[in-house]
């Protein structure tokens, strides 16, 4: 039986249900209040208090890419992982592209730019009891405006921001010249990945815009992958 524990809008946990669904893997979700996992009561299944965590007939793995490599473990068939060593190794770096550079695209203009965020904290707080969300709303613009500013990126001007967005998604859009997919000649972990973040980045207008109105190749590929993975 498997278990994800997750944030529905978390674009780590939308990586790891398109890699589920991609294997053909049965899965129950288990949606986490953030509240909760801010208060430490999810400490027994995420030491780090990050989300996605995977439960595997009772074998815990936290973090999106330890989840996709234990997957591609006991389930190698369709493969996430090229078989070629040096595409292995370019798949690997684009997944911590994804995860560790355009996860701060989408979470500074997804939810600290004010249009944005109107729409995404609600969602955010989806899970929440009534009144914690009532209590929580004016306060999480703040608290996430934070962690980007801290990050670095959340200190950048808009038009700075979508500037390096736009550069990002030429660079993709130059790569998807090769092939149908970022690496090698199948979907794989890279493909999973920067899917994740772009899809989150196009739900901030701006991202939206500039997608669909300037990569073309980037919309296409992006259609494959979510045709590929999606829930039927
Ligand atoms: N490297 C981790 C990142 C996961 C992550 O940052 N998840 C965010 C949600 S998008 C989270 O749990 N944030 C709560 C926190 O940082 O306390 C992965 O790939 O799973």
């Amino acid at each position: 039986m498997i278990v994800l524990y997750q944030f529905d809008i978390s674009p780590f946990c939308d990586k790891v249900r398109r890699a589920l669904r991609y294997k053909g893997l049965e899965f129950r979700i288990e949606e986490i209040p953030p509240s909760q996992a801010a208060a430490g009561r999810w400490k027994h299944v995420s030491p780090t208090g990050k989300f996605p965590v995977l439960d595997h007939d009772g074998r815990r793995i936290v973090d999106s890419t330890d989840i996709l490599l234990h997957l591609e473990e006991v389930a190698p068939t369709p493969p996430l992982l090229p078989s070629d060593p040096v595409e292995r190794a370019q798949a690997h770096i684009l997944e911590d592209w994804a995860d560790e550079s355009l996860y701060f695209y989408e979470l500074t203009m997804r939810m600290t730019w004010p249009d944005n965020a109107r729409r995404w904290i609600p969602e955010l707080l989806a899970a929440e009891k009534p009144l914690t969300r009532r209590l929580l709303m004016p306060f999480l613009p703040r608290a996430l405006t934070r962690v980007a500013r801290n990050q670095g990126i959340g200190r950048k001007s808009p038009l700075q921001i979508e500037t390096e967005v736009s550069r990002h998604l030429q660079a993709l859009s130059d790569l998807l010249t090769a092939g149908e997919w970022l690496v090698g000649r199948q979907l794989s972990v890279a493909d999973l990945a920067v899917f994740a973040q772009l899809d989150c980045i196009r739900g901030a207008a701006e991202g939206e815009r500039l997608v669909s109105e300037k990569f073309p190749t980037v919309v296409a590929w992006m259609d494959r992958v979510d045709t590929a993975t999606r829930a039927n």
